[in-house]
């Protein structure tokens, strides 16, 4: 007969003083003493252009997504922090980084501490509604794994070999909340540790008591797997099948109520798809520009029907910048992701047209 599921939760005290709680979908506005301002949205190109740069809510440190090295920043959500700097104000440099938690980052950006948030973060229902939040285009397709090391799991591990283990992750996170549907396919008691950071959770993990395994997207686990050093050590530690618990569609988040601000961080993604789709890069794209053939390129870079572009409230040549400065959506992957082993070829992350989920509306 199938064990009764049990799940115990041990947060630690000190993550629910240092966060504010580990809900995700708390509608709290006050986390960072201030009140959300009527409306929520509304004004953030204004404000930005006003103070001369973009404040951009990023990881505390997420392997490819956000690193941080003393004072420079980097990764995939970082390049579309560059991204949306550029084509709102022509300079890529002009971010200021906000690392955030995952508990407080849906409140910081209600607060107004941030203009977007790019901080692997997932898309869903709640998040959409009671959390007061609107989603961008995906820009990872990712699904949440479990990991631990090889000499306490196998490479086949799952929910039936985890009974009695401790499971570790950040609290406020999708992760935390997936881990009990998981763990009841094996009928197993896992005790569920939330923890403030990723720091916290893989320290433990390579301590190996307070954490026998960690949960979370399998981007980070593989990320930080291969830059810890655990994967060609001969220490490795395994993630068990399959990979994806779950969908975790990553991608910006933004304030409801400011439609503008919206459409300019969607189409600043879709403007990296587009170029990706027509071989359109870093590189090649002012040649391309010059050579005047394709009418969608010309589009986008404001030359011809400029008008669109105007409509958003953008410079002109704003998303030109992107394709300069920033690259199309293959070179931010090759540049952040492909380095730490996540493959995109073939995966839900290449473009539709080689079969993947990468797609973009018609820039017309
Ligand atoms: N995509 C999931 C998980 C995001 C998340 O915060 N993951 C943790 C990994 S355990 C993280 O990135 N922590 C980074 C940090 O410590 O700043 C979500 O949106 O809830």
């Amino acid at each position: 007969m199938m064990k009764r599921l049990t799940v115990l939760l041990a947060v630690l005290a000190l993550v629910a003083a240092a966060c504010g709680g580990s809900s995700d979908d708390t509608t709290s506005d006050t986390t960072t003493g201030g009140t959300t301002p009527v409306g929520q949205g509304g004004g953030t190109l204004a404000e930005v252009i006003a103070r001369g740069n973009l404040n951009c809510g990023v990881s505390e440190g997420a392997a490819g997504f956000t690193n941080i090295t003393g004072d420079e920043f980097s990764g995939i959500d970082v390049d579309y922090c560059r991204a949306v700097a550029a084509a709102v104000l022509g300079d890529p440099n002009a971010v200021v980084f906000f690392p955030v938690s995952s508990a407080n980052r849906f409140d910081q950006l209600k607060a107004r501490v941030f203009d977007v948030l790019f901080r692997n973060t997932t898309w869903t229902a709640s998040r959409d509604t009671d959390v007061g939040m609107n989603f961008g285009p995906t820009t990872f397709f990712d699904g949440q794994g479990v990991m631990g090391p090889s000499s306490k799991f196998s490479a086949n591990s799952g929910p039936a070999d985890v009974d009695g283990r401790t499971l570790c992750t950040s609290a406020g996170t999708t992760s935390e909340k997936n881990v009990a549907e998981w763990a009841s396919l094996g009928g197993a008691t896992i005790i569920l540790k939330t923890l403030d950071n990723n720091a916290q959770v893989y320290e433990a993990l390579e301590a190996g008591v307070e954490c026998d395994m960690a949960t979370t997207d399998a981007s980070n686990l593989v990320g930080e797997r291969f830059e810890r050093g655990h994967f060609n050590a001969g220490q490795d530690w395994v993630i068990f099948p399959p990979e994806n618990i779950s969908k975790e569609p990553l991608g910006p988040a933004y304030r409801e109520g400011d439609d503008q601000w919206g459409d300019i961080i969607d189409w600043t993604v879709y403007v990296t798809f587009i170029a990706a789709e027509k071989g359109i890069t870093s590189a090649n794209v002012q040649a391309a520009v010059d050579a005047g053939g394709d009418p969608e390129l010309l589009r986008m870079v404001g030359v011809e029907n400029s008008s669109i572009v105007a409509d958003l409230g953008i410079k002109p040549d704003g998303f030109l910048d992107v394709l300069l400065q920033i690259g199309n959506y293959d070179e931010i992957f090759a540049r952040n992701l492909a380095p730490l082993g996540i493959v995109q070829a073939g995966s839900l992350n290449d473009l539709y047209t080689r079969g993947g989920l990468i797609y973009a509306p018609p820039f017309r």
